[in-house]
């Protein structure tokens, strides 16, 4: 039996926007796992393995639930040995410096573009709790963010760390990608999937690292469905 990621969708069921389920989908084409993506909305908590979590990605795999990108990423490694993720604790402990970038500069940075795309994506049920628990999380209607001067140069400036190692090594995880390469690229696919263009322009050679990202495996996040 395959294991069963619960993965956001908005009105357009192929469109799959989510960072954090990205990281997983990442994560398990690394280990070479079959899966099926189960698509649910925003609102409609019930629909949810874990209604009173509420959130995805959870991945349940036969009687075991994991919710949390990051715990599901730890616990892909116990539960499948092969291929790891992270192969040292010094791998594991990178991840979490990447993960702990993103939230201090790309995703500051880059989600006041996004709030108001995905709101236009969002399906007709869900575009009530959208708009009300993102101005809620963020303390300004979606209009205002939107307007926010500057967060294009903030997110092309927040990828400037990533040239250090990307300058030398092909991948963050050196001469082959782990899971420092899939918490990034995941993140990566949250603008890439919300909007037809792109919304800002990585610099080299993040770029050239995105493009060996989305020809992995092969090329399933370059093939994921962006909007029209
Ligand atoms: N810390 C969680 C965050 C998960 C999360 O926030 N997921 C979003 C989708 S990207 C979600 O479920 N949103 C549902 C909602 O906003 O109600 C993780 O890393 O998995």
């Amino acid at each position: 039996m395959s294991l069963k990621l619960y993965d956001l969708a908005l009105s357009d069921p192929d469109l799959r926007p989510s960072p954090f389920c990205w990281m997983v989908k990442f994560a398990l084409l690394h280990k070479e796992l079959e899966f099926e993506t189960i698509p649910v909305g925003f609102a409609d908590k019930s629909v949810y393995p874990d209604p009173d979590y509420g959130r995805v990605p959870v991945i349940v795999d036969g009687d075991e639930t994991v919710k949390d990108s990051a715990a599901i990423l730890a616990w892909l490694d116990k539960a499948y040995p092969e291929n790891p993720l992270a192969a040292t604790e010094g791998e594991a402990a990178a991840a979490e410096f990447y993960r702990a970038w993103l939230f201090a500069s790309f995703f500051p940075a880059v989600s006041p573009m996004l709030a108001g795309r995905i709101h236009a994506l969002a399906a007709e049920e869900d575009k009530d709790y959208f708009r009300a628990s993102r101005e809620e999380r963020f303390g300004k209607t979606l209009e205002e963010l939107a307007a926010l001067p500057d967060q294009k140069k903030k997110t092309e400036e927040s990828l400037l760390v990533l040239s250090g190692p990307l300058g030398r090594y092909r991948f963050l995880g050196g001469s082959r990608p782990n899971v420092c390469d899939y918490t990034v690229m995941g993140a990566f696919m949250w603008p890439r999937l919300s909007s037809a263009e792109d919304i800002y322009e990585a610099p080299q050679p993040v770029a050239a690292w995105m493009e060996r990202m989305l020809d992995l495996f092969d090329g399933y996040a370059r093939k994921a469905k962006r909007p029209s």
